[in-house]
């Protein structure tokens, strides 16, 4: 007890002797124009205030000194603004206000104590809609519950080198994050989500004027953690502008509801050859909110014996889910429903275009709010990504997003320009 008092009063004067230095600092401050030096470390978001409090004035910041380019400044004409650097070293802030009065601040940004991780920290939530790889990638058991099977798809994607998971239908969708906020660097794409899409390299159609294979578009949705409680919260989602957004077959608010599968559509298992191209039987039905309804066939092309539904939710009779519903991409370009080929979308979607395409990689810069308003975000902490497709491809079965991981560019070096989106 005695100690513990002793050390109390040891960090109370420590803590007066801190703040008296702090004080003295700037008031022997030599210039007037000059605000207080900051310190802060790579990729967290520092905030300046400007420091007056006259509501008339506007304010301009500006960055005037850095070390690279890998930088971001945001809320650029507010009273404070954020910013966030990637490499380490001298920074200097300058703020115009009304036009007139510079301050500047000095910001040093160290490197981080314990080197960040260029690909995914955690798994957030897994929420797979029914498929054909569902229980398989990641695996799971009747009677597994939903935390085994978040685990096991932390093994799959918290890891440099990923392993490939399915995300199911349309709406199916995984959370993730990673152990530092990625910077938005203005110009610049910023991270990269890793999927298996292909490029064909023997479409029967030579005039296919897209580019197209393997292609199953993952609508991306961004957070930056406002609150800084360490997860994703509701109003802190932002969705990436894909460039299929503003598609006129594109459906905004799209919401489907699966259905346990009808005992008396249930075929035997396995029952299909594989030499049969089309044993497929309808198994799930769906509903949507836009007065359709059909079934998610159960594909036998591959023998497959499995169960659709993610066997973790078997006591759920209904599986519910919204988002952005893409056009349908695939063309059956052999006519005989032997070869279909997914045409990509331009840009900004998940297992759309392959590794290592440009085409992979995202700008921050691309989110939107529900609106569609162009929101401009420090970094992000977050990733979501959901199946954005509801399309059946004969013997292929549904189409379904797979992600085997993500990576933040600039710490991995890699320099790709954005591609302007807003301004057309
Ligand atoms: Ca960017
Ligand atoms: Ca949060
Ligand atoms: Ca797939
Ligand atoms: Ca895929």
């Amino acid at each position: 007890m005695k100690k513990t008092r002793f050390y109390f009063r040891y960090v109370l004067v420590l803590l007066l002797t801190i703040g008296f230095i702090a004080c003295s600092s700037s008031d022997d401050d030599p210039d007037p124009g000059e605000g207080a030096d900051f310190r802060i470390e790579s990729c967290k978001i520092l905030t300046v205030d400007a420091g007056v409090t006259n509501g008339n004035a506007s304010f301009e910041w500006a960055v005037t000194k850095s070390v690279s380019g890998k930088y971001s400044l945001t809320n650029t004409t507010a009273k404070e603004v954020m910013f966030a650097a990637v490499d380490p070293g001298e920074y200097e802030l300058s703020v115009t206000l009304n036009s007139t009065d510079t301050k500047k601040f000095k910001v040093y940004v160290s490197d981080e104590s314990k080197a960040y991780k260029t690909y995914i920290n955690k798994v957030y939530d897994f929420k797979p809609a029914p498929g054909q790889f569902i229980n398989d990638l990641p695996p799971a058991v009747v009677g597994d519950s939903y935390e085994n099977v978040l685990r096991r798809t932390n093994t799959y994607l918290a890891k440099e080198k990923g392993d490939l998971i399915s995300l199911g239908g349309f709406g199916g969708y995984v959370v993730f994050g990673f152990d530092h906020t990625i910077v938005n660097v203005k110009g610049k794409r910023d991270f990269r989500v890793l999927g298996n899409a292909f490029w064909a390299d023997a479409n029967p159609n030579p005039d296919a004027p897209l580019r197209g294979g393997s292609s199953e578009a993952g609508v991306i949705m961004v957070a930056y953690d406002v609150n800084k409680n360490g997860v994703p919260d509701d109003d802190e989602w932002y969705e990436i502008k894909g460039a299929a957004h503003d598609m006129a077959k594109t459906v905004l608010n799209y919401e489907l509801i699966y259905h346990w599968p009808d005992p008396n559509k249930t075929p035997v298992p396995g029952g299909g050859t594989g030499t049969v191209l089309f044993t497929d039987v309808e198994y799930i039905k769906w509903i949507d909110n836009q007065e359709k309804t059909d079934y998610m066939w159960q594909n036998n092309a591959y023998n497959h014996s499995i169960d659709y539904w993610p066997r973790w939710q078997n006591n759920e009779k209904t599986l519910t889910f919204k988002g952005t519903r893409l056009p349908d991409n695939a063309v059956d370009e052999s006519g005989t429903g032997t070869y279909y080929v997914q045409y990509a979308f331009a840009y900004g979607y998940a297992d759309n275009a392959p590794n290592n395409d440009n085409e992979s990689a995202m700008d921050i810069d691309w989110a939107m709010d529900k609106n569609g308003k162009r929101v401009h975000l420090p970094g992000i902490d977050f990733v979501k990504v959901y199946n954005g497709l509801n399309q059946q491809c004969g013997w292929l079965g549904e189409t379904s997003t797979e992600i085997m991981g993500a990576t933040d560019l600039h710490l991995r070096g890699e320099d790709i320009p954005t591609r302007e989106i807003w301004n057309k």
